[in-house]
Parts: C-alpha cells; sequence; structure tokens
C-alpha cells in the first residue's frame, strides 16, 4: 500500500510566468518532486512508515535517504504554497514583524537574498518564526528543513539549481530577486498563526 501522493500545484505551470517558466515549472513539479514521491514510496512500504504522515517519517528516520526524500516532498510543497501569481503584500502585522527583525521590506528582502545567494550548494533559504515568535531567515542544506530545529517555517525558496537553471543558467541571484516578486504573504501570514 502506497500513501504518499504528489499534492497538486496551487496554480496552472504557466501562472508564474515571466518570473518563473512553465518548463521550469512542469520540470520541477511533475519531475522532481514527483520522483521523490515514487522513491519514498517504494522506500516505505512494507515497512511501517507506509501508514505515517511524511512529518511523522521525518522524525521516525532524522537523516538518510528515507528523511531525504519524506522531507523533499515536504519542502517543495512548501515551495509551491510560497509563490502565488496574485503576490500582494503583507499584512500590517507581517509588516511590523518584519520591520522588527530586518528594519523594513528592503532590509527583509536583502537579507533574504544574502541567505539564498550564500548557502553553499543544494538548499533552501527559509524565513521561520522561533519559539519566543521572533523571525529569522535560516538556509538548510539538501533536504533539511528547520522543522528538525523546533523552528516553525513561513516561507521557502528552493536554491537547488534545478529551481532555476532553466530560466537564470547558473545566476542564483537573478532568480533569487524573481523569487521575492511571487511571495504568497497569505500563507506566511497563515503560517505565522
Ligand atoms: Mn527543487
Amino acid at each position: 500500500m502506497t500513501q504518499i501522493t504528489l499534492p497538486p500545484l496551487p496554480y496552472d505551470h504557466y501562472a508564474l510566468e515571466p518570473h518563473i517558466s512553465s518548463e521550469t515549472l512542469q520540470f520541477h513539479y511533475n519531475k522532481h518532486h514527483q520522483t521523490y514521491v515514487n522513491k519514498l514510496n517504494d522506500m516505505i512500504s512494507g515497512t511501517k512508515m507506509e501508514t505515517m504522515s511524511l512529518e511523522e517519517i521525518m522524525k521516525e528516520e532524522p537523516s538518510g535517504k528515507v528523511f531525504n526524500n519524506a522531507a523533499q516532498i515536504w519542502n517543495h510543497t512548501f515551495y509551491w504554497d510560497s509563490m502565488t501569481p496574485d503576490a500582494g503584500q503583507p499584512s500590517q502585522e507581517l509588516s511590523d514583524a518584519i520591520s522588527a527583525k530586518f528594519g523594513s521590506m528592503e532590509g527583509f528582502n536583502s537579507k533574504f537574498a544574502e541567505v539564498a545567494t550564500g548557502q553553499f550548494g543544494s538548499g533552501w533559504a527559509w524565513l521561520v518564526k522561533d519559539a519566543s515568535g521572533g523571525l529569522d531567515i535560516v538556509p538548510s542544506s539538501n533536504a533539511e528543513n528547520p522543522l528538525a530545529d523546533n523552528l516553525t517555517p513561513l516561507l521557502v525558496c528552493d536554491v537547488w539549481e534545478h529551481a532555476y537553471y532553466i530560466d537564470y543558467r547558473n545566476d542564483r541571484g537573478k532568480y533569487v530577486e524573481t523569487f521575492l516578486k511571487v511571495i504568497n504573504w497569505d500563507f506566511v501570514q497563515k503560517n505565522l498563526g
């Protein structure tokens, strides 16, 4: 019995153009994200993990191949939800929290870009909320995510090359600049709680 399924994209594959192309989104979702789902289902089939949620699987196997595939599924779903073709503005509450930590939206953009472009090799850049309710921007390597550090993810940018190579070649900075234009602030607000 296989239990983990690929969640539907929250928008059409061409919806983020011209920022992120339909070709990138289709490869990223239909090939990369789907492959993590297929591999994980193969690995957990016939084990006690086959009835577990992704979160439970990540706790059960906090490193190694099973973790990597489970976390990549979780991270990618969170990434699709982090973007929207109808990018608006952060709510007042969010805007105040951002200003308290980063000085201004410009300060947030510049810190996020610094962390996302500075992550060496494959990984992710996260906006998180810590236990005291404060915001921070942290990188993670490969499939890792901040759940293991008891941080609440609010937003994520995929900085693996497959996220931007078709559209921006090796220019991660340009991709991150684009990502900042399609942030789903309603999703961030929902995660802020
Ligand atoms: Mn990816």
